[in-house]
């Protein structure tokens, strides 16, 4: 079932063995790339990929280039983290010598983005590597290397980790439990969870169920994971979340459905960033609704917009549009200015479009 994804990820494997060979022969340090606004399934992928690393004695950690967000805390995973603007030990030793605990960088692997552009701080670092591993679901592809694994059919990038993962237990012998620790496994689980919307998403194949069931046995539990991610809310969440439900309007005979939260309902309802993150495939699923975008704007002044589609609407090709990306039916972007004025915009190209 799983025989479309072999001949990629065995490539991707021996992509990645290499890189552990090189690492541990010179005591360097494999460092592993995510995309801003972290989510569920850069985190899982790249947290799957250093949990592999570091299961063959080699140094590695991911470079995350804002804070693990709140709903991801239970995972138990931060001793993966790196961030160079943190102000860890780490990041002052980075800032200095560009060692990671007296190890030099060997190699990058980029996992759920292939972009520098969309690595927030961390994008430079990537730049400045030369050894470049790539495994991604996204189409977009800038960087150059013979190391990439592209597969846009995938459901997730931390799908296409969990057969990298197989793969290099049959190639090296090494059990698969004793290469993805439990949660390793709890974290791709939980990457393939949020890509797929909880199995609910057209991109749920039966070989993205089965790889769901053997990180289970691995240690997974997915209603930890869907609680943590999907249902558990703060009550500030819960109310900011009925404010901009409330404040829907629609376009284009109802197609079209756009909420716009400025940063002060964030303060008024004391709400977190992701507080509105549950809005906009509530949005998308009311009946009639094509497209729907949620607009928020965030302390820094960046304005995010999440876009979700129904059948038709290429919202990767819209996002685009605006400097973001993403897939068919979901996609981001982020932009400076005046939100109201970006609401506009948004309605004037989406009504040409639409
Ligand atoms: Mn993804």
């Amino acid at each position: 079932m799983r025989e479309r994804y072999k001949e990629g990820s065995a490539r991707s494997a021996k992509n990645i063995l290499s890189v552990i060979d090189k690492a541990k022969k010179n005591d360097e340090a494999v460092l592993i790339f995510l995309h801003r606004s972290v989510d569920g399934d850069c985190v899982g992928s790249a947290s799957g990929i250093c949990s592999i690393i570091r299961s063959f004695g080699a140094a590695a950690y991911v470079a995350i280039p804002e804070s693990l967000p709140e709903n991801m805390k239970f995972l138990g995973i931060d001793d993966l983290f790196f961030r160079p603007d943190g102000g860890s030990h780490l990041a002052e030793e980075f800032k200095i010598s560009g060692t990671l605990a007296g190890r030099k960088i060997c190699a990058a692997i980029a996992t759920d983005i292939s972009e520098s552009s969309r690595m927030g701080v961390c994008g430079e670092i990537f730049d400045s590597v030369e050894d470049k591993t790539v495994i991604d679901h996204h189409a977009s592809v800038t960087t150059r290397s013979d190391n990439l694994w592209i597969d846009p059919e995938a459901s997730s990038a931390s799908e296409m980790v969990f057969y990298v993962a197989e793969q290099i237990s049959g190639m090296t012998g090494k059990e698969l439990k004793d290469i993805l620790t439990p949660n390793a496994a709890k974290a791709v689980l939980a990457g393939i969870v949020t890509d797929t919307g909880r199995f609910t998403f057209k991109n749920t194949r039966p070989e993205t169920l089965e790889s769901a069931g053997l990180l289970i046995e691995l240690g997974g539990d997915i209603s930890e994971v869907c609680y943590n991610l999907f249902d558990r809310k703060t009550k500030q969440k819960f109310l900011l979340s009925a404010k901009a439900r409330s404040e829907v309007k629609f376009y284009c005979d109802d197609r079209f459905a756009l909420t716009v939260v400025p940063y002060s309902q964030f303060v008024e309802f004391n709400a977190d960033p992701d507080g509105v993150d549950d809005v906009v495939s509530a949005m998308r699923d009311i009946d009639g609704v094509e497209l729907a975008i949620v607009l928020r704007q965030l302390e820094s002044g960046e304005i995010r917009g999440n876009v979700r589609s129904q059948e038709y609407f290429d919202c990767s090709k819209f996002a685009e549009g605006f400097g973001g990306g993403g897939h068919m039916r979901a996609a981001g972007f982020t932009v400076y200015g005046d939100i109201n004025e970006t609401a506009e915009e948004i309605i004037k190209r989406v009504q040409a479009t639409l």
